[in-house]
């Protein structure tokens, strides 16, 4: 005994926090965007637990995870991530992404675990595409904090049921998590649009959309199907509103409980989105109430989208060269609109370029979330090198959406 406290003792303490499992208040993790400012404000983000400097967080979308954590000065924030759920020292998926602020301004280390190799498992560097882990920073009275987010290549991206191995830790800049062979407590997290808080065991309930992308100043429906099992689950009242960053932006109200038809019913939930919201995943919160016990939580995510959004199908790297060279693809006009839309397309590329295809276009979208595609075809000068934007742009009656794709010439 005596020898196994010395042992513990010798340890760095962030060795053995790594090791213990963070307790998590529910393993489902929503679609749920953050604004990455350093500042967590309220229900911007899900909880994860705590590790020893505060708060820690972690949710994702269908581009990217995310996660945020409160550290003391003197801390780094670490998130742990086993991709595949399969275990932190299974496979070459166990990534640590490692910022630090002690600059004053935020650090990125990335370096990954491969457990590959039956001799035994070894740290490699990097394994992260540059580029793709965005994060923001900022002092606080007690220390700083974290806010980030990585975005997987496309093939990679991910999805709804999705299980990984996560833990985000708080832990002091001078610890090195180091020896590769040393077991992480994971948390099991699934990936959902969906989840409750208080659910009777015998009652189910499904949200019914049509989709879950609403674009501004359109309406959003939600119909929320209840099943009991059991005839003494009953509500009197049911109350509605937006998580967070989309509170302010869609309809808020509460509504005496209908009647059961038997053993189901269904509550419908309608808001026009306010043309100020956010685009990005967003939290619908309902809750039911009896008056008696704490309300069943029903949380669902759905996206804010523009009107127009774009997919830029072609490459974004090519091979510098000394002849000229032509940039093929399209440039798919994707609608998140319930109505016919039309308008103007057009393409922007650095001036000494040449547009031989797709610089401007009529666009005609009939159908609900339709899409429209524009054939791409630029010629590069020779011996051009570097990076250069190309710039879509799309209107609907007044409004202008665009978006840029980076061009690596290298
Ligand atoms: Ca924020
Ligand atoms: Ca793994």
């Amino acid at each position: 005994m005596l020898t196994a406290l010395i042992g513990a003792a010798l340890l760095n303490p962030s060795y053995a926090q790594v090791g213990q499992p963070q307790l998590t208040s529910s393993s489902v993790r929503l679609a749920l965007t953050p604004d990455l400012n350093g500042h967590i404000s309220d229900e911007e983000w899900d909880s994860l637990g705590m590790s020893s400097g505060g708060r820690v967080f972690f949710q994702w979308d269908p581009d990217a995870l995310h996660w945020a954590g409160e550290a003391k000065s003197d801390q780094d924030v670490v998130l742990s991530l086993d991709y595949n759920g399969d275990g932190w020292l299974v496979g070459d998926d166990n990534y640590e992404i490692r910022t630090s602020f002690a600059t004053g301004e935020p650090t990125i280390l990335v370096r990954r675990l491969d457990a590959t190799d039956k001799s035994g498992p070894q740290w490699k560097p990097g394994g992260l595409a540059a580029g793709a882990i965005q994060v923001a920073a900022a002092a606080t009275a007690s220390g700083w904090t974290l806010e980030a987010s990585y975005s997987p290549p496309s093939n990679a991206k991910p999805k709804a049921s999705q299980r990984l191995g996560i833990r985000v830790d708080t832990v002091g800049q001078d610890d090195d998590l180091g020896e590769p062979f040393r077991p992480r407590s994971m948390a099991f997290l699934v990936l959902q649009f969906n989840s409750s808080i208080n659910l009777p065991a015998n009652m189910s309930w499904k949200p019914i959309l049509r989709t879950r992308e609403v674009a501004r100043e359109e309406k959003l429906t939600v119909e929320y199907e209840i099943k009991r099992d059991d005839e003494t689950i009953d509500f009197d009242r049911f109350s509605y509103r937006g998580e967070g960053l989309i509170g302010d932006f869609i309809a808020t109200g509460r509504q005496p409980f209908p009647p059961f038809d038997g053993s189901k019913l269904k509550l419908r939930y309608d808001s026009i989105i306010a043309e100020e919201a956010r685009s990005g995943w967003r939290v619908l919160r309902a809750e039911l109430k009896d008056g008696l016990n704490e309300p069943v939580v029903l949380r669902t995510s759905i996206r804010v989208a523009n009107f127009i959004e774009f997919d830029f199908r072609m490459t974004n790297t090519l091979n510098a060269s000394d002849d000229a060279q032509i940039l093929r693809g399209s440039i798919v006009l994707k609608s998140s609109a319930m109505g016919r839309l039309e308008g103007d397309f057009n393409l922007e590329a650095p001036s000494d370029w040449t547009i031989s295809n797709g610089a401007s276009a009529k666009y005609l979208i009939y159908h609900p979330h339709g899409t429209f595609r524009v054939p791409i075809e630029v010629i590069i000068p020779k011996g051009t090198v570097g990076v250069f934007p190309v710039t879509a742009t799309a209107t609907v009656g007044e409004r202008v959406m665009t978006k840029t794709l980076y061009l690596t010439l290298k």
